[in-house]
């Protein structure tokens, strides 16, 4: 397959220098190789920020960037603020001296580039800046991405060709996407990118290794981006030659200590590592009866006079579960093992959670953890790669998952504790807390789609203000990519906002998790495939009926690792809401949903509407031709098609298979026809 996209302008960073010719002159206040970037950031839509900031042709206009120090002693007379929250920045527009002046004020040189893009992204969309005097920052200060690359060049759960890092076990030659990539992370305000799979980790220590990465660090350091490194807990038998490598034996502490100065002589500003261990077969303390908390401790320690994090996945689990064992159950595993160390982990461990119990399937509940950690600082995972949700080549804005989560209210300590709050480290006071977004890109395009890109957009625009709806991002996304037509605008705003709920319709719904191919691709359906194994993503479907029951009073208990008053609600069948039901329990195929069909005929209904609203999503593309980019409407096209024909694959399975197993005809007689 062709690559459709390779520099950032083909992505969201587009289109500039259209409008007609002010003369704007730009001017970086200090060397920083940071405000450089600003600067030529600026130099191509100046005229479009002169104008919208009501410049006109007689006169000049400048626009300086610099950080609040610089514009202070530079400019006396601007009403600056007095202070500037890290990374955040200042954005105001004036007449001084009878000419138009757009300053640009960063707390610190990141938060200069940070609000060169934001000006830049708001002339894109054609604001009215005349009158600007405005401060943003970031909510939470962990704005990361993970990429699961591998050093042989392939990339795990990636669907965009190989990787833009590695190659046959080396940094690859040419870093110029590397560098693209971190220019759009910058663009939305995300800061560190983990470059490597928390599965295989190994060799990312390797001396060699740490000096090519160093070249991934220069590549991404002028855009304020930070590398992290995922490493493997056995490290110090692996590579190190050590005996053991139980967290809690001094001589892998004393280990741990030099490679992490070594790691920090090659790359000195490393954001930190990331760990996935006692997960998926990767080695782990449990071998030797240590604690998660023994083991992020021991790196945290190490890292911290460098100034760096460990960000330690919560994504823990047992995989050879007992399916016969009615009490078994995965999701109630990150809670089991974390709960009980909370207020154990060094200050600067993160735990980093899923944002569901399971595994970003369509639809799960949230992840009850966040609420049973209020003295650990806390990270929202969530996956841009869409493993589960089609992997690009179906259309999934997953923005309004993510917000969902973010807004959804877990009611810690009986009072008001959004997701978003607790893991901004607001709910319970932590100094530190963010997001992680699983992104794997590769080099086509990116994400291997156009429009998967505006999950990668949203991504970083919820991190920096999850307040933001996710229509106004959708929206964003849309001018920036595809132009101002209203007509564009709103058709492509109104896909994104449909393909998620279109997506849920014909696979999983209410709370069975994808009901895809979970042993092998994560593709297409395959019903059995998550049952009779010990993977625990079971729905446990029968002749009679179809759920888990997780209940405290019959089933395996995770209803009750939630606050009183959501483990009240999921406690019951008949409070539980429809899109987590069979999540929670195992109900009749008759049993009636809140919304007063009964279960087996939602299941018919829902999938017949899905495969409908898949094939709208093609038909309102179509309307587009000749309105946008043509190379974006083709690849668009032909991906829209084959989307609406699996969809109905996906239908037609999942209905044949409940009307086989439940006997139970589609009262409206469309399923079964064969
Ligand atoms: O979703 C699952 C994926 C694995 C992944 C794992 C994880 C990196 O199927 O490919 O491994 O989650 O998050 O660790």
């Amino acid at each position: 397959e062709v690559a459709w996209a390779q520099t950032a302008d083909q992505a969201w960073i587009r289109g500039r220098g259209a409008h007609d010719p002010v003369d704007a002159r730009v001017r970086a206040l200090g060397p920083d190789p940071l405000e450089q970037r600003a600067a030529d950031e600026l130099e191509r839509g100046a005229s479009g920020i002169a104008l919208a900031s009501g410049a006109d042709s007689q006169k000049k206009a400048q626009i300086v960037v610099g950080t609040l120090e610089e514009l202070r002693n530079a400019y006396p007379a601007l009403r600056l603020p007095d202070h500037l929250v890290a990374d955040g920045f200042w954005l105001g527009s004036s007449i001084q001296q009878g000419n138009r002046l757009i300053a640009i004020a960063g707390s610190d040189s990141r938060g200069a580039l940070y609000g060169a893009f934001d000006l830049l992204r708001s002339a894109a969309m054609h604001r009215d800046l005349r009158s600007m005097s405005l401060a943003e920052s970031p909510a939470m200060p962990i704005r990361w991405v993970d990429e699961w690359d591998n050093a042989d060049g392939s990339v795990e759960r990636g669907y965009a060709g190989r990787s833009i890092f590695f190659d046959g076990g080396h940094v690859r030659a040419d870093l110029k996407p590397v560098s693209e990539y971190a220019r759009l992370l910058a663009s939305v305000g995300i800061n560190g990118c983990n470059i490597n799979n928390v599965n295989n980790a190994a060799v990312f220590l390797e001396p060699q290794m740490l000096k090519e990465v160093a070249r991934i660090a220069d590549a991404m350091r002028p855009w304020g981006v930070r590398v992290g490194l995922s490493v493997d807990i056995a490290s110090p038998q692996k590579i190190g030659g050590l005996k053991t490598y139980d967290p809690v034996d001094p001589e892998v502490i004393g280990w741990w200590k030099r490679k992490v100065d070594e790691v920090y002589a090659a790359i000195p500003d490393l954001a930190g590592f990331t760990v996935k261990a006692d997960s998926e077969g990767q080695p782990g303390p449990a071998s030797y009866g240590r604690t998660p908390a023994d083991a992020a401790n021991v790196l945290a320690n190490a890292l911290a006079p460098h100034g760096g994090v460990v960000l330690y996945r919560a994504f823990v689990y047992n995989h050879h579960l007992d399916w016969n064992d009615a009490k078994a159950d995965r999701a109630r595993a990150a809670y089991d093992i974390f709960h009980p160390l909370d207020g154990k982990f060094a200050p600067n461990v993160i735990v980093q959670v899923k944002e569901g119990p399971i595994d970003f399937q369509t639809q799960e509940p949230v992840s009850p953890l966040f609420a049973g950690l209020e003295k650990t600082n806390q990270a929202m995972e969530l996956q841009i790669t869409q493993e589960y949700l089609g992997q690009q080549r179906h259309l999934v804005y997953i923005a309004p998952m993510w917000k969902w989560v973010l807004d959804f209210d877990l009611r810690a300590q009986n009072r008001t504790t959004p997701v978003k709050e607790i893991i901004a480290g607001k709910t319970f006071d932590r100094p530190l807390g963010g997001m992680v977004g699983v992104a794997s890109v590769g080099q086509n395009g990116w994400l291997g789609s156009p429009l998967a890109l505006a999950n990668l957009y949203a991504f970083g625009r919820l991190a920096w203000e999850p307040n933001l709806t996710v229509e106004q991002i959708a929206e964003e996304w849309t001018r920036q990519t595809l132009g101002n037509d209203p007509e564009v605008v709103r058709t492509v705003t109104a896909m994104l906002m449909q393909s998620w709920p279109a997506y849920l319709h014909y696979t999983g719904p209410l709370g069975m998790q994808t009901l895809t191919d979970i042993t092998g691709s994560h593709y297409g359906p395959n019903i059995e495939a998550s049952e009779n194994n010990g993977w625990g993503q079971w729905h446990r479907a029968d002749h009679e009926a179809v759920g888990m029951d997780r209940s405290v009073a019959t089933g395996t208990g995770y209803a009750g690792q939630y606050p009183p008053e959501l483990a009240r609600k999921y406690e019951d069948a008949k409070t539980t809401p429809d899109e987590l039901l069979t999540f929670f329990h195992h109900v009749p195929y008759t049993w009636k949903l809140l919304d007063g069909k009964t279960v087996i005929q939602y299941i018919y209904d829902s999938h017949y509407q899905g495969a409908e609203e898949a094939a709208r999503l093609g038909q309102e593309w179509k309307t587009l031709e000749g309105k946008i980019d043509p190379q974006i409407y083709n690849e668009m096209h032909k991906r829209l098609e084959y989307q609406a024909g699996h969809a109905f694959v996906w239908r037609d399975a999942i209905v044949q298979y409940f009307l086989k197993l439940s006997g139970i005809p589609d009262e409206k007689g469309r399923a079964g026809h064969y």
